[in-house]
């Protein structure tokens, strides 16, 4: 398997370009633990289907368990604009891993900023090592897209609620402990959904089997069942009724996250096909003389460059808290996730056959990188909360 070190850097469209010092300095930590500890393991971990608890432990002790997380609870406290920069070189050795390391962060993130004092104390010091690792779930059997229509129900009886019903698709699904379930816990709609902390051991949750995936095969998915699941109200996240809303605005960071995923694995993609069309010689001469092959690579870097500068502007507007960031994250995250794949794709055919080989590593970003525009809203939803927008009065 061919996994050259390498950092990018220097190579265009150079994802350094614009930075300051600070940020270099977070993209370099985050770019040597990727090219050390990821993507020497990275083939054998998809092929596998290897969960890396200890290698995510390691990059925790970087600060990467908790990058938005307060300090008083031992998170890195740094702004969504260096976790962009953080998942991009991540991603770049490894996507599947680092996706699942968002979506951690995305979870840490909504306990910081929604839980109360005694739930941020009591969880989030395991979380930001990763000791202990969360999930997100929202998405159920009937309701992916339309996730305001969810029908898990959570029931008040006494000092607990009692949760029947199914999520599916979640990522970490009976492998984390910690989980964050958004629940029916009044009317149909928006308003009637509540956000709760369950615990992996909780007696009436169970998990379903480990789904077989195109990508993203370094981290689990299964479905969750409750079967008259006791949850204490204490596990409130937030108040009854504002658990859409909760969901929506974590999901506004971790789209973000995911478009920088989709860039990293991008940006390596470019760089094989860089390094194979000047060594893979046809007709007599490198591939790389070809006008077609060189105006082929121009494009794609200019595809990324723009995915990318829409990437970090949408994270500094969620950074200076703009009301109208989640449109501008959408607009981000359909365009660099589509970007992105058809980055990996073009990248896979310059190498010809042996961008489909699994020696050639194109293929496994091309596969982790797919998903990227389905799931933590489908390109469908990005364009709709983009046009709703456009088209108020
Ligand atoms: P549907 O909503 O049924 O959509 C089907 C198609 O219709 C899509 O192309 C969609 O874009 C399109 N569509 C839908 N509505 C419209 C519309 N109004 N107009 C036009 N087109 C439309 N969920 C979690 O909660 N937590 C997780 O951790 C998680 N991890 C995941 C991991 C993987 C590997 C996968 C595949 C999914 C994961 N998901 C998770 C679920 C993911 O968020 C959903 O799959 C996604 O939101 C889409 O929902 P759906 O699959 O039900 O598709
Ligand atoms: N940021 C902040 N608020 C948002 C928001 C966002 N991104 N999206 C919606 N809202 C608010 C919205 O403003 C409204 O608030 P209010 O009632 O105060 O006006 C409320 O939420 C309800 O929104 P809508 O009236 O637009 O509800 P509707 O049902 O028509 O549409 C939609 C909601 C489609 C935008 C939402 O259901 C959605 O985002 N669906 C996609 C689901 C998704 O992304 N799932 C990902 C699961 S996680 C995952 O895949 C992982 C891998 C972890």
């Amino acid at each position: 398997v061919i996994c050259n070190k390498r950092s990018f850097l220097n190579i265009v469209p150079d994802p350094s370009v614009g930075l300051n010092e600070d940020q270099k300095q977070i993209q370099q930590m985050a770019l040597d633990f990727a090219n050390d500890k990821l993507l020497p393991n990275a083939p054998k971990w998809d092929q596998e289907q290897f969960f890396p608890r200890e290698v995510m432990k390691e990059a925790a002790q970087l600060g990467f368990g908790g990058i938005y997380v307060k300090e008083d609870v031992g998170g890195s406290a740094l702004s969504r604009f260096d976790a962009a920069l953080i998942f991009e070189a991540l991603s770049s050795a490894d996507v599947s891993t680092t996706a699942f390391i968002s979506i951690h962060n995305m979870c840490a993130g909504l306990i910081d900023t929604y839980g109360n004092e005694e739930q941020r104390q009591k969880y989030l010091p395991d979380l930001v090592t990763m000791e202990k690792v969360a999930s997100y779930c929202l998405t159920e059997p009937g309701s992916g897209s339309d996730a305001a229509s969810l029908s898990t129900k959570a029931v008040r009886d006494g000092d607990h609620f009692v949760l029947n019903g199914s999520k599916a698709f979640i990522s970490g699904g009976g492998d984390s402990e910690v989980y964050l379930v958004m629940v029916r816990t009044g009317g149909p709609g928006p308003k009637g959904i509540s956000c709760l902390l369950v615990e992996k051991d909780t007696p009436g949750l169970s998990f379903g089997k480990k789904e077989e995936k195109l990508g993203w095969n370094s981290q689990p998915t299964r479905a969750l069942i409750f079967e008259d699941c006791r949850v204490p109200c204490a596990n409130l996240i937030g108040k009854e009724g504002q658990g859409f809303s909760i969901a929506m605005n974590a999901l506004n960071g971790g789209r973000i996250n995911i478009g920088a995923c989709s860039l990293g694995g991008a940006q390596a993609s470019l760089v094989a096909a860089r390094d194979h069309v000047k060594v893979r010689k046809q007709f007599g001469q490198s591939i790389s003389n070809f006008q077609a092959i060189q105006f082929k690579l121009a494009d794609l870097a200019t595809q990324l460059y723009a995915s990318r500068l829409m990437i970090r502007s949408a994270a500094q507007m969620l950074d200076e808290k703009d009301p109208q960031a989640h449109v501008y994250i959408a607009m981000a995250k359909l365009f660099a996730c589509d970007q992105a794949f058809k980055i990996c794709d073009e990248s896979l055919q310059l190498h010809g056959g042996y961008g489909y080989l699994k020696d050639y590593p194109v293929e496994r970003y091309l596969r982790d990188t797919r998903v990227h525009r389905i799931l933590e809203g489908s390109d469908a939803v990005m364009r709709l909360l983009t046009s709703r927008e456009m088209l108020k009065d």
